[in-house]
């Protein structure tokens, strides 16, 4: 029986995705896409949808009843540059939305979640470069804060309840599909559409700043691929490090500009790059590619391929591709 599935955040930059991917293998209507306020994307109709805020435990709980819900996505929630203007708004829907989801999937007998955690987990204390699985937690965001107290809850649920959580600590994703909202990466997205709208790109990152990013469609297939792996071989009920592929902003602005001609970025770091400086750099996931297979098949020069294929259909280029 393939599961039926409940994905809160569904309009968000992952959700808009993932619904689609979710119903392409499982079958539209196993997959009910909440929403927040809007009706959502198109695609989403292609499905059953609801509206709900994830803070309302009685909702989520309707929703899981009214459709037969036994697995949960659980993807709403503040990104980080957001998040610092927004404190308590962060805290109020990354952790209330989290413990209300966990509360009703326990009680109503749901059997698998997914909640996403973050490189966002890890403060400047930790190591930079290839940042361990069991490096220190000390963030230095409220959306930081968030996710290393999410961890801990979701792996509270699992010793206590036996509710089998699972979680990754997704870097940076890259979509052409989605835009993100108010991330400190998000940086690594617009400047697609600015190159193919304008030809340049005025970046609030350093040039010499370098994350750890991942293609959308590897986010998707390590999201979809943990959640069916047997429980036997998910050691980690808090969030596994993932990683695809890091590069700095200077670094993607020169493989993008080896596509689009006379392409100019300049950098203007504001308040985001306090952010992007207690992150790592890159991360090191070998407790995932271990445990249960991971493996990314996108670096940097495909994704910027593809990226750019796929932006150039829709969007009227200005520029040659
Ligand atoms: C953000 O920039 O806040 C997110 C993240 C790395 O979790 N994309």
């Amino acid at each position: 029986m393939p599961p039926k599935i409940l994905v809160t955040g569904a309009a968000g930059q992952i959700g808009a995705e993932l619904v689609p991917a979710l119903r392409l293998r499982y079958g539209n209507a196993q997959v009910v896409a909440a929403v927040h306020k809007a009706p959502g994307a198109e695609a989403l109709r292609a499905g059953p949808t609801v509206t709900l805020d994830v803070v309302d435990e009685e909702a989520i709980s309707k929703a899981v009843r009214d459709h037969g819900v036994d697995t949960i996505y659980h993807l709403a929630a503040l990104l980080s540059a957001v998040g610092e203007d927004k404190p308590d708004l962060a805290w109020e829907v990354n952790m209330k939305g989290l413990k209300s989801v966990l509360d009703v999937a326990r009680r109503s007998g749901v059997k698998r979640v997914f909640w996403p955690s973050s490189i966002a987990v890890f403060g400047p204390n930790a190591p930079r470069t290839m940042t361990p699985q069991n490096a220190s937690l000390i963030p230095t965001t409220i959306y930081g804060v968030s996710k290393v107290s999410g961890e801990l809850l979701c792996n509270y649920y699992f010793l206590k309840y036996g509710l089998d959580v699972r979680s990754l600590r997704y870097p940076g994703l890259i979509s052409s599909e989605a835009p993100p909202g108010g991330g400190t990466t998000d940086y690594a997205v617009e400047i697609f559409y600015a190159a193919l709208e304008k030809g340049a790109y005025t970046c609030f990152l350093r040039k010499e700043t370098a994350l750890p990013m991942m293609y959308m469609p590897d986010a998707l297939d390590a999201t979809i691929s943990i959640m069916e792996t047997d429980v036997a071989r998910v050691k980690l009920h808090g969030g596994y490090n993932l990683s695809a592929m890091s590069f700095s902003a200077e670094e993607l602005a020169a493989e993008i500009g080896k596509h689009v001609k006379g392409f100019s970025v300049s950098y203007a770091p504001d308040r985001r790059q306090k952010i992007a400086d207690s992150w790592p750099m890159s991360v090191d996931d070998s407790e995932a590619r271990k445990d249960w297979g991971w493996s990314p098949k996108y670096g940097l020069p495909r994704m910027t391929e593809d990226m750019l294929s796929r932006l150039g259909r829709r969007l009227k280029p200005q520029k040659d591709v």
